[in-house]
């Protein structure tokens, strides 16, 4: 880790309230246990290896000293393996269970929506024929005069079949600018079925395989894309198909969104099935009258970490928090029940939930966890199991303690802005486009796009990265395409309403903000919804005026508080796709130097972007800046912006 965990826990007041709480009560917590369980320096830099049972072993660089080429021949694992070879392989392990999880997602999601086409799942259905069409024509799919569920078939046939593709390219690989996958034939990267590419990384990170650390790099760039235009691509368009794509929606967001007098359940996790279900099941008059028999209010469903991204942007339910804040919702002891599906659910709850009435309800059966209550979900008994779950809630109601504070802290955002909303906002219903984005960036009154992604993590202060890194980045009039649990970092800190504009934006991207009506901070939705970001820059290129690849674009992308191996993949495709990254908190190969170098510098001849580690979020959004103002001269439309008068006649054009 390069930063040792600061004194100061959380810039968020309801989080700072409930670790108080929490220490009261004697219920430990992550922040807690952070304290004490401090990371290995050996294996956070990349620099352990256990593939096999004659180690583990440790190759890290010696310190305060310079090392003799004899010294660096002798650091080798036992079976010879280099350092290079062992961060390499590290760092493509690491991407391939980002890559596996964001596309076993993808997988679900996929087989529910065949379910749904072929009416076998009661309470699903396609909900959007304008997407469905699209996608349609997108793949090659008939659509004649065929019914949505007949087309829908053969897309969903067609996306599970992506999954395994054993040869040949992925089907929406096919979607990115020409010269990028011109680029990727040529470095060899375009990949196959994510399955097999996950297989393959997974092979060659078996002891005594692939041992170049450029042929390793390589896997992970292949593997990465496989999950971003691959796996998490699917999942964000048949999502959308099936329960809507999203628009903008006003919510709010934070523990204070926890109700003193109705039930509360959270759903958390990734997958939004189950959540779809929830969201309507907890508005059924007969579950309703049910929880008032048991002395409640009313029946109060709010989000965690990504499928509450999910049911935000299609339905407003709002957010109790993100990633850090998991456990401490249930400090609050006021909620009834807390339901899982998958990703990014810290085994602690079980134990913190003894400490309160909170019943934890596992749902997937891909995700157990000792000691709390499963019931299964499935899609052909979407309805049934959803009330089944609402009903455990309520009946736990009345085991609600006397021990009960809810932090009277919560925000307002807005969210729900997808590819499909962007486009319409900015280009209206019947002119769809880029075009005034891209005018903008060219006359530079936006001076960039940033995507700002992925986790908390306890080893910064908590949210605190994520908002100071978006403050500057707007601060200096560029726009910030938000999802995760950086979102909700954002939105908790009141960067996601109009009014945002005005107070933190700089002039130029004020006034088109105000001009159209959007935040300076878009949220695009969960971790599998980065592939949103690759479709927007994609319509941004094909717009034109911008040059003709993604990494022509003046943009750049962020994960300041990382912690999921997603993360890495996320970054990774991002990096492949020509995107400049630049990640804080930690870097998994800063043990390895040549490593290192190879994703930070050579990177960038190979793909066009390349990755960057920088805690400080004032120097990394320096770093974005100082980016975008690069690609800005490639261009040739630096000297626009330096030129920028906000005349009469500019802001006429611009209302
Ligand atoms: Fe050690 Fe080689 Fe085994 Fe890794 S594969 S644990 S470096 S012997
Ligand atoms: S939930 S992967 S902590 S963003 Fe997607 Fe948040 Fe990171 Fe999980």
């Amino acid at each position: 880790m390069a930063e040792e965990k600061k004194e100061v826990k959380s810039i968020d007041p309801a989080t700072v309230e409930m670790i108080e709480k929490a220490a009261s009560d004697g219920a430990r917590v992550v922040f807690e246990r952070a304290a004490t369980m401090k990371p290995c320096p050996i294996g956070s830099e990349g620099s352990c290896c256990s593939m096999c049972s004659m180690g583990p072993c440790r190759v890290p660089l010696p310190k305060g000293k310079e090392e003799t080429p004899e010294e660096k021949r002798k650091r080798v694992g036992v079976c010879g393996a280099t350092p290079e070879t062992i961060a390499a392989r590290n760092f493509l392990r690491k991407t391939a269970a980002g890559a596996a999880a964001h596309s076993d997602h993808g997988r679900k999601v996929t087989e529910a929506f065949l379910l749904a086409a072929k009416g076998e799942a009661k309470g699903f259905q396609i909900k959007d024929e304008q997407k469905l069409l699209q996608v349609a024509l997108d793949l090659g799919v008939e659509i004649g005069d065929r019914s949505n569920e007949e087309i829908a078939i053969d897309i969903g046939e067609m996306a599970y079949k992506d999954f395994g593709r054993q040869e040949g390219e992925i089907l929406f690989g096919r979607r990115a600018p020409l010269k990028r996958q011109e680029l990727w034939h040529k470095q060899g990267v375009y990949p196959r079925g994510v399955d097999r590419e996950v297989v393959e990384a997974m092979h060659r990170t078996h002891m005594g395989v692939d041992q170049d650390y450029k042929s390793l790099l390589q896997q992970a760039a292949r593997t990465s894309l496989a999950d971003g235009w691959g796996g998490s691509m699917i999942a964000t368009e048949l999502q959308d198909i099936m329960f809507g794509t999203p628009s903008p929606v006003l919510s709010q967001i934070n523990l204070g969104v926890l109700k003193e007098d109705e039930v509360n359940l959270i759903i958390h996790g990734h997958e939004p099935q189950l959540a779809e279900m929830l969201a309507v099941v907890t508005q059924d008059p007969e579950m309703i009258e049910y929880a008032k028999s048991k002395g409640a209010k009313g029946i109060n469903l709010a989000g965690m970490c990504c499928t509450a991204n999910e049911i935000l942007m299609r339905h407003g339910v709002p957010i109790a928090g993100n990633f850090l804040q998991q456990e401490l919702a249930i400090v609050t002891g006021a909620l009834e029940a807390m339901v899982v599906d998958v990703q990014c659910i810290m085994q602690g709850i079980a134990d913190i939930a003894k400490c309160f009435h909170t019943k934890i309800i596992t749902t997937d059966p891909r995700a157990f966890i000792e000691g709390t209550t499963h019931i299964e979900f499935d899609e052909r008994k979407a309805v049934d199991t959803a009330r089944a779950i609402v009903k455990a809630a309520i009946d736990n109601f009345p085991n609600r303690g006397k021990n009960v504070r809810i932090p009277d802290v919560r925000s307002d955002l807005i969210a729900g802005f997808s590819h499909e909303t962007i486009n319409y906002l900015l280009g209206g219903l019947f002119l769809s486009s880029y075009r005034p984005l891209n005018d903008n960036i060219i006359n530079g009154r936006i001076r960039g796009v940033a995507g700002v992604v992925g986790c908390n993590n306890v080893r910064v202060t908590h949210d605190d990265v994520h908002v100071t890194m978006v403050k500057e980045l707007i601060k200096n009039d560029v726009l910030v395409l938000q999802t995760g649990c950086s979102a909700m970092a954002c939105a908790k800190a009141g960067l996601m309403v109009p009014e945002a504009a005005a107070e933190f934006a700089g002039e130029g991207l004020a006034e088109v903000c105000q001009a159209v009506g959007i935040p300076p901070v878009l949220h695009l939705g969960s971790c599998v919804d980065n592939a949103r970001i690759l479709i927007a820059a994609t319509a941004m290129v094909k717009d034109g005026g911008l040059g003709d690849d993604i990494s022509d674009l003046p943009a750049a992308g962020a994960a300041p508080e990382w912690m999921s191996e997603k993360a890495i993949s996320i970054g990774e495709y991002f990096v492949a796709s020509g995107v400049f990254t630049v990640f804080g908190a930690a870097w998994p190969t800063l043990g390895n130097k040549e490593v290192t170098d190879f994703l930070f510098k050579d990177t960038e001849d190979l793909y066009g972007g390349m990755w960057a580690f920088e805690p400080d979020p004032i120097k990394a959004a320096q770093m974005m800046i100082a980016h975008i103002d690069k690609k800005r001269k490639a261009l040739g439309i630096d000297k626009a912006r330096e030129r920028v008068l906000y005349d009469m006649a500019m802001r006429r054009e611009l209302e």
